[in-house]
């Protein structure tokens, strides 16, 4: 302590006009002594307010990121665009989002005579983002393909400077690229074209958002078991739903996809995952009337409160089969692929504006007679949460990259398999990350951290969604299970042999080589653990699920791109990897050092201490429920 108090009163760390400030501060106190004790108090209590610029032109990472890996010409365009974007965000979109939050969306169930209207209000702002939406091609860049395979990438990028200045227009955003994906994917059948034109326009006239209706009251997470609504067809080849959907969101959308069971003849439906069909429906007609829906209230939610959602009894809505007849989960899941992206976007998204925020604060707030930026103890806190999103941007930046190859069959095997794997790591693993940061960055601006009015807690209560809805984190690593099990365990042969390989290639960073090293070892437990494992029960897995996925995040993290030719990229991470650039700074450097500091291979670690045994799964229930 007394070593602490020497260094500030020495003023290491503070220049010496910050020391001037702040003894100029102490002789302006003294002075306040003689106001009014009122006019006292009020500049007392002021404080600057943490501001950002350009999103675009302030992220060094996304821009070292786009220039690495851009081809020049896509990257002169893409920096055009993104530099007017970035104004575009600060000085028009920005002020649309808070009014978002300021009006929430109200639900009118009956007009004053008594007639049941079930009209959503949603304010002109969130109107206005849509056509934003529409205008910035924030969908259609992803189907145009201007730029080929970086489409994708491009698309990804304005969607996460959009995402936190959206006002929650994020989440119609993800389900209609969502949806858009599944109808490309079913090679637009005719009677889709109109709706994939309107999902994927930059017309804020034509543009149309799609809905993701899912959750029924028995199942969020359980959708084969949970959906009850029954599809009856019709003579002219349509259907009709009937059912109750438990958590619409974005109910103000035009049109949705949904699951149901079909019914046969005799009214009886399958039950479980292969008795799902998939479904697209028109939310309202042409004259705005609902498709024999009701809605039934709006969910009083935590957070996302800019967004209305639902509770919707399907009332024989009129819908068109999209799926092959029980192979709606299936056709689903290339929505959910798309969707659970997004939700990175999300996480990585409102990481950053935190970390911006209380870098901008620690720039302006002084304390103990310095500002915050000169107290090493607040930029080691700060400095550890940058890590942490400079980690998720590139693991989110790499996902893209893929999905951008695969969209243009531009992706190997070993490529597609990558993808399947890392979207459910990355969703389930940077989803705890945004609401740890969230939470942590929101103490750095101590008490008003706490104060609705300061925007602050908005972020904080959007960012704890990202980890249930999607598919919370248990059950995304149960689907990081699932596609080993699809695979016979081939997606992790890849992951394993793509990293040791590029591993293998990196050349003496003399710098690095710690972080080389640490990954190193944490593949060679991960393979370990994978060899133990192989013939034990199913249960070990499903412990381990969770462990073992945020092993994979960490250890890919900290590993490098694969068919990419550059010298540099041998080093094996995608943290090393940037570092290792011929014009990388110190800070990519140190960053690459200190996310391999922390435990690369949990999951190695936990299964040493006997933690997926059914040993401790007995205790793990006597802990919960105690021994009786
Ligand atoms: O929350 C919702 C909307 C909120 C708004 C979103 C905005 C987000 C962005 C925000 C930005 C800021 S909608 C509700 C979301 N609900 C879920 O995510 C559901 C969570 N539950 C699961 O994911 C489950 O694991 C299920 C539903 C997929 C499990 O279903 P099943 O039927 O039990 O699973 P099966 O039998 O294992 O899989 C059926 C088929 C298999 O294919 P086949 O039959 O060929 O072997 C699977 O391989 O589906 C395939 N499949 C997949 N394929 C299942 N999941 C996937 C996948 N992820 N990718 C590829």
């Amino acid at each position: 302590w007394d070593g602490c108090q020497m260094l500030s009163i020495k003023g290491i760390n503070t220049t010496l006009g910050q020391e001037q400030q702040a003894s100029m501060k102490g002789k302006q106190v003294s002075e306040d002594l003689e106001m009014p004790l009122t006019r006292r108090e009020m500049e007392a209590l002021f404080q600057e307010q943490p501001e950002t610029g350009n999103q675009y032109l302030e992220d060094t990472l996304l821009r070292s990121y786009l220039k690495t890996h851009l081809p020049p010409k896509v990257l002169e365009e893409v920096h055009q665009d993104l530099e007017r974007f970035g104004n575009r965000l600060l000085t028009k979109i920005q002020p649309l989002s808070w009014e978002c939050e300021l009006n929430p969306p109200v639900f009118q169930q009956y007009n004053a005579w008594g007639q049941r209207v079930d009209h959503i209000h949603t304010c002109s702002a969130w109107r206005r983002m849509k056509e934003i939406s529409a205008e910035e091609g924030l969908i259609a860049e992803a189907y145009e393909k201007r730029y080929s395979n970086w489409s994708r990438l491009y698309q990804a990028v304005k969607l996460y400077l959009f995402s936190s200045s959206s006002g929650g227009f994020s989440c119609p955003l993800a389900m209609t690229d969502g949806a858009a994906k599944v109808i490309e994917s079913l090679g637009i059948p005719g009677s889709l074209k109109n709706a994939f034109d309107r999902l994927t326009s930059r017309d804020p006239e034509k543009f149309w958002t799609s809905g993701q209706w899912m959750t029924e009251r028995k199942g969020g997470s359980d959708v084969a078991n949970g959906t009850e609504t029954v599809a009856r067809k019709q003579p002219d080849g349509t259907y009709r739903l009937y059912g109750f959907k438990w958590f619409t969101s974005a109910a103000d959308s035009d049109v949705t996809l949904t699951l149901a069971r079909i019914a046969d003849a005799q009214g009886q439906c399958t039950q479980g995952s292969r008795g799902l069909s998939l479904f697209f429906l028109r939310v309202r007609d042409e004259e705005g009337k609902l498709n024999s829906i009701q809605v039934q209230r709006l969910k009083d939610k935590l957070g996302t409160r800019q967004m209305a959602t639902a509770e919707l009894w399907l009332q024989g809505a009129r819908a068109e089969l999209i799926s092959a007849e029980g192979r709606g989960v299936a056709a689903i899941s290339n929505m959910l692929n798309i969707t659970r992206i997004h939700n990175v976007i999300g996480a990585v998204a409102s990481m950053r504006r935190m970390i911006s925020l209380s870098r901008d604060y620690a720039r302006k707030r002084v304390a103990f007679g310095k500002l915050l930026k000169d107290h090493p103890l607040h930029m080691q806190t700060i400095a550890r949460m940058e890590v942490q999103v400079r980690g998720a941007f590139l693991l989110l930046m790499e996902i893209v990259r893929l999905l951008g190859l695969a969209e243009t069959n531009l992706a190997s095997e070993q490529e597609q398999l990558l993808l399947r794997l890392l979207i459910p790591v990355a969703k389930l693993y940077t989803g705890k990350q945004a609401s740890a940061v969230a939470v942590e960055a929101m103490e750095s601006f101590g008490g008003q951290g706490y104060m609705e009015d300061t925007g602050l807690p908005v972020i904080l209560r959007d960012s704890l969604v990202l980890s249930i809805w999607e598919g919370t984190t248990n059950i995304l690593s149960l689907d990081v299970l699932r596609s080993l099990a699809k695979s016979q365990g081939q997606v992790v042969a890849v992951f394993l042999s793509t990293v040791q390989k590029k591993l293998e290639l990196a050349s003496g960073s003399e710098e690095l080589s710690p972080a080389v090293q640490r990954t190193r070892e944490a593949i060679e437990s991960l393979r370990q653990f994978m060899a133990a494992t192989g013939s034990e029960q199913a249960l070990t897995m499903e412990l381990a699920a969770r462990d073992f996925s945020y092993s994979l995040a960490r250890i890919y993290t900290g590993r490098a791109t694969p068919g990419i030719t550059e010298p540099w990229n041998g080093l094996g991470a995608l943290l090393m990897e940037h570092a290792a650039r011929p014009d990388a700074s110190s800070t990519d450097v140190c960053a690459a050092l200190r996310w391999c500091h922390q435990e690369l291979c949990p999951v190695a670690v936990e299964s040493a201490r006997g933690s997926y045994g059914v040993e401790a799964a007995l205790q793990d229930s006597a802990l919960v429920f105690g021994n009786s």
